[in-house]
């Protein structure tokens, strides 16, 4: 038997990557798990991007970071630009949280990820670090059932009726902020519930793709533009739906974003113009959360949870890991 091997153009992803992706956001998550509940959100940070960046450069790819920590001088590692890579497989781009909520590490509060997308060259939107104004809902409905310029009443109320169901049977994920004080107070009237996060909203969007699990419906409000396209790749494996526009309110920002390819700053991103063709998600819990476990520090084993989506297949892969060698994490 002979088994075609040949690779359609829009899979340029090697399956294999996903396992890889693994290693690279379990490493992060370790990393940055030594410093939970210490305060120290920079520490944290820097300590799972040194941890990812190396696991990166060992991947059999030639990747190039597309969203990552900020711009070449702002950042001393991924930014945006870096190669990364032995240089011998696939032309990829990468995009990279690799401790997605500082602060939630910092703090020891539930939600912290490290997360990372890869997709073909050219495929992930190359999103300046601004907000971004977020809708998203799961798996199962109509294309269309809610809209970024409907108002929050019209979404709740459309979602309800699409799930059969009342609005104050609907819940709806949105960041304490209080940008958002008008968006609360307009979801409120509407009877349905919400449920406020700190931080960490690409989790809070991914929330959405098992509402039965998670109890969430809807997500609402302005996050990180960088967040989003996470996001935006995550929803696009399991099937949801998600809109993003990007917030550029000055021409500082309009500028930056123009330099970037965005030509028309007020434009509606589909989550598939956010992240397009053969798209590899993958994320490991740092503290316990909704969606993953937190790292664990046992005597002799170090576990970890991963979630790996890939678009291509529409799988999605729970990876419990247990980790005997501390000294690949630098902890012997
Ligand atoms: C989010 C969230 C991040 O920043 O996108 C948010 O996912 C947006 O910015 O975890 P503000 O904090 O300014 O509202 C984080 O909370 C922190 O990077």
């Amino acid at each position: 038997m002979s088994i075609d091997l040949r690779i359609s153009p829009d899979q340029i992803i090697e399956r294999y990557l996903s396992m890889e992706l693994v290693r690279v956001t379990e490493r992060a998550a370790v990393a940055a798990a030594t410093l939970r509940g210490h305060g120290d959100e920079k520490g944290a940070d820097q300590a799972a991007v040194d941890a990812m960046r190396r696991e990166l450069n060992r991947l059999p790819i030639d990747g190039e970071i597309v969203i990552g920590e900020g711009e070449r001088d702002e950042a001393p590692m991924l930014f945006i630009g870096e190669k990364v890579g032995n240089r011998q497989g696939p032309k990829v781009h990468i995009a990279v949280d690799p401790l997605e909520g500082t602060t939630l590490c910092a703090k020891d509060m539930p939600g912290a990820i490290a997360v990372m997308a890869m997709a073909g060259a050219g495929q992930l939107l190359y999103a300046p670090d601004v907000y971004m104004d977020k809708i998203a809902i799961g798996p199962g409905y109509a294309r269309g059932v809610v809209d970024l310029d409907a108002t929050p009443v019209e979404n709740i109320q459309a979602l309800a009726r699409a799930k059969g169901c009342k609005p104050h049977e609907i819940s709806v994920l949105i960041m304490d902020r209080p940008r958002h004080a008008e968006l609360i107070a307009a979801v409120r009237k509407t009877g349905a519930s919400i449920r406020l996060i700190t931080d960490g909203d690409v989790a809070g969007v991914i929330l959405c793709t098992e509402p039965e699990k998670t109890g969430i419906d809807l997500y609402l409000g302005i996050g990180g533009a960088p967040e989003g396209v996470l996001a935006a790749a995550a929803l696009r494996c399991v099937g949801g739906q998600m809109q993003g526009r990007l917030i550029l309110d000055t021409e500082e920002k309009r500028k930056r974003a123009h330099g970037m390819g965005v030509l028309d700053p007020a434009r509606k991103y589909d989550m598939s113009e956010m992240a397009s063709g053969d798209v590899i998600v993958c994320a490991t819990g740092v503290t316990d959360g909704g969606m993953l476990s937190g790292v664990r520090f046992g005597p002799d084993i170090i576990e970890t949870e991963t979630i790996v989506y890939r678009s291509i297949t529409g799988t999605t892969r729970r990876i419990f890991g247990e980790h005997r060698q501390f000294d690949k994490f630098g902890l012997a």
